[in-house]
């Protein structure tokens, strides 16, 4: 899929706000994938994608990932927010034929990240923090640090997340502290 076709798909599924923020993640993806020397195509169609089903009912991605054996259960016992993810790499591989590994990866792992990220998945759940939509606190320490260490940015990200569920009293997905530990 190109990276024009990704764009158009998006406007027609995703409200306003969440089309810009989807235009952000991918023009920032594609300059860290630049800084860092990975594939800036697939950066910027991963980061144009990875919210496509992020306002799709909370029962129609349940059964989305019911219904691939290759997306763990385990999903579905933590907060219906992650669910987006997985969810969304199912739709783009059923929906758009989309194949490539790496891309479907970047997307599945947006939301928790994981032990051992490839750097295009560190790239995708980094652009998705720091795209230049977003504005709450801290993010701009995470800007800094985007540009100077990949690994450093995405272990602050990981860090406030975390310290953030755990300030709301929610649940963490295990794949995020995985995340945490591999970087800490
Ligand atoms: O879809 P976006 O809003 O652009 O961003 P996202 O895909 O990172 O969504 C993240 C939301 O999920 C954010 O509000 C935090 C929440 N969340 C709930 N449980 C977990 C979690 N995030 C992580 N990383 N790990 C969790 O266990
Ligand atoms: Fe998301
Ligand atoms: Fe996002």
């Amino acid at each position: 899929m190109k990276i024009e076709e990704a764009e158009q798909a998006i406007r027609n599924i995703l409200p306003e706000k969440r089309f810009a923020h989807s235009l952000g993640v991918s023009r920032t993806a594609g300059k860290l994938a630049e800084v860092y020397g990975a594939d800036t195509d697939k950066a910027k169609l991963a980061g144009m994608l990875h919210d496509i089903v992020k306002y799709f009912p909370d029962d129609q991605l349940k059964k989305i990932i019911l219904g691939r054996s290759d997306i763990s259960d385990d999903y579905l016992n933590y907060s219906a927010k992650l669910w987006h993810a997985p969810a969304g790499a199912a739709y783009v591989q059923e929906h758009y034929g989309i194949d490539d590994r790496e891309v479907l990866n970047a997307i599945i792992y947006h939301t928790t990240g994981r032990k051992g990220m490839t750097d295009l998945e560190k790239i995708i759940f980094l652009a998705d923090y720091i795209e230049p939509g977003r504005d709450f606190p801290g993010v701009d320490e995470v800007r800094a640090a985007a540009r100077h260490s990949l690994d450093e940015a995405v272990y602050q990200e990981l860090q406030r997340t975390i310290i953030h569920l755990l300030d709301k009293r929610q649940r963490v997905y295990p794949k995020t502290f995985e995340a945490y530990n591999d970087l800490a």
